[in-house]
């Protein structure tokens, strides 16, 4: 079951724009329901005041740009972290073409962690709010972050009529990512946990990494709850991006 959206949207649009910096560094602020977990992706202009305050140079940057996949990898020129896919990304856009270390550092210094995978599970999938908003049943463990269905989440093809995507996305399959938060808001009424990037969890020391909730470059099929899968850990690429947990 997908919650109605637009009260749920406009509160938390109203939140970010008057929460602090500090908090802002972290995304649209975090549930209150989970103990800190950011409730969307981290935003290309958070990371942006990370790179200013540490003055990090991706991965990505320094090979020239991060990956997509067409027909096996292949390396875009300029597409890093500011420019998704080449062009300048907008402050609100999920930043990706980031590799599992730095997103870690980015939830270090922004004052928490990554989250592990079952954290990052328990809150995408088993409702936690006490009490929930209606049409939540607290307690219940959902197949997919948006509830019984993948209706409504930034997916290719089984998620009915989804949020826009980005004019300036490139690529021949899929539409490319949505700014964070604009689809209806899922399971402990956090935004994009299925679909739009991918997610880094941390596995602890390990060269493949936890990435969970599928992006759209994917159906439904990894939005759901059963669907494992990892990455190298030095992957930096155009679907995957990250939320930070502060326990
Ligand atoms: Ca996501």
């Amino acid at each position: 079951m997908t919650a109605p959206a637009p009260q749920h949207h406009s509160l938390c649009t109203t939140v970010w724009r008057l929460i602090a910096a500090p908090a802002l560094a972290l995304g649209m602020g975090t549930s209150p329901a989970l103990a800190g977990m950011d409730a969307t992706e981290v935003r290309i202009g958070a990371f942006r005041d990370f790179v200013q305050a540490t003055g990090l140079v991706t991965a990505a940057e320094r090979a020239g740009g991060g990956q997509t996949y067409e027909g096996g990898w292949q390396q875009r020129p300029g597409w890093v972290w500011h420019a998704p896919y080449g062009r300048p990304g907008g402050d609100d856009e999920p930043v990706t073409h980031v590799t599992h270390a730095e997103a870690s550092a980015y939830c270090r210094w922004a004052g928490g962690r990554l989250p592990t995978e079952d954290e990052w599970r328990r809150a995408a999938y088993t409702e936690q709010r006490d009490p929930p908003p209606p049409g939540w049943i607290r307690g219940r463990t959902y197949p997919y972050p948006s509830g019984e269905t993948p209706t409504g989440a930034n997916c290719l093809g089984d998620c009915g009529e989804t949020a826009p995507a980005v004019a300036h996305a490139r690529t021949s399959r899929g539409r490319g990512h949505a700014p964070v938060g604009r689809t209806p808001p899922g399971v402990n009424g956090l935004f994009d946990m299925g679909g739009n990037v991918w997610e880094w969890a941390d596995a602890g020391p390990g060269s493949e990494q936890p990435t969970l909730g599928g992006s759209w470059w994917y159906g439904a099929g990894p939005m759901h709850r059963t669907h494992r899968a990892t990455k190298p850990a030095d992957t930096a690429v155009v679907y995957i991006g990250f939320r930070c947990i502060r326990p």
